[in-house]
């Protein structure tokens, strides 16, 4: 059935690891892929687009369906692979409550991430203030702060004992921002989990191919 499938991907780009982990959490590897590059502006290639036409990774197909949002290729292949691979949506109303919690409002952070580490290339240059870094940053503080206090009260994954569907759609988000240089030891909650789950085998096995070539940044060191 993997053979069936077939994932366009840009390397570090959370939404695209996020269907990774997925199809390695589901035992269906050997699907068919292509690592393309953003700096070459590869996305926007006419086979990118005759998947996805805004252009964007990842474009996913499964198939005869076409499965371009992270969030819906993931539900997708837990609702058609329920018993094959991890199980990723728990039983328990409440473990199901927080896992559905948390799976969205990461992306919130995700997008305060975005806010901090690509101003420039948002802002056009004599439009950029120092006033709204600063701001940008202390959004950015005040969202990772919650994120440590909900990841201080948890055993190990987002919702407890068990990985869940939560975890394989926030953990590309938080490794992206210890990437970019967040300081473990001012969040040490966060750093735990980050470090706690970067051996997992699917994580390990698409681990993002750029970030083993380049060293990390610092871009949110002082957050
Ligand atoms: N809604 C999509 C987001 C896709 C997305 O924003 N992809 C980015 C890479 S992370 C992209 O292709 N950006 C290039 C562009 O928009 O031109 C999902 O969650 O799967």
């Amino acid at each position: 059935m993997a053979k069936d499938m077939t994932l366009l991907w840009g390397s570090s780009s959370p939404p695209c690891w996020r269907i990774q982990i997925m199809l390695e959490e589901k035992q269906l590897q050997g699907y068919n892929q292509k690592l393309l590059s953003f700096e070459k502006m590869e996305h926007k290639s006419q086979e990118v687009l005759d998947m996805n036409p805004r252009g964007q990774l990842p474009a996913f197909k499964c198939g005869n369906h076409i499965l371009n949002e992270s969030y819906a290729a993931c539900f997708f292949l837990e609702n058609q692979y329920k018993s094959q691979g991890t199980k990723l949506i728990p039983d328990s109303p409440d473990a199901q409550a927080l896992m559905y919690q948390r799976m969205f409002e990461v992306l919130t952070l995700h997008q305060k991430m975005v806010c901090v580490i690509y101003y420039n290339y948002m802002v056009p240059e004599g439009e950029r203030h120092d006033s709204a870094i600063q701001r940008n940053k202390e959004a950015l503080t005040a969202e990772l702060k919650l994120w440590e206090g909900y990841l201080n009260k948890t055993d190990c994954y987002l919702t407890g004992k068990e990985f869940t569907l939560a975890d394989v759609l926030v953990f590309p988000v938080i490794a992206y921002i210890f990437h970019s240089g967040l300081c473990s030891e001012r969040y040490p909650a966060l750093a735990k989990y980050y470090n706690s789950l970067k051996d997992r085998p699917s994580i390990k096995a698409t681990w993002p191919p750029t970030w083993q070539s380049t060293p990390a940044q610092d871009t949110l060191k002082t957050v």
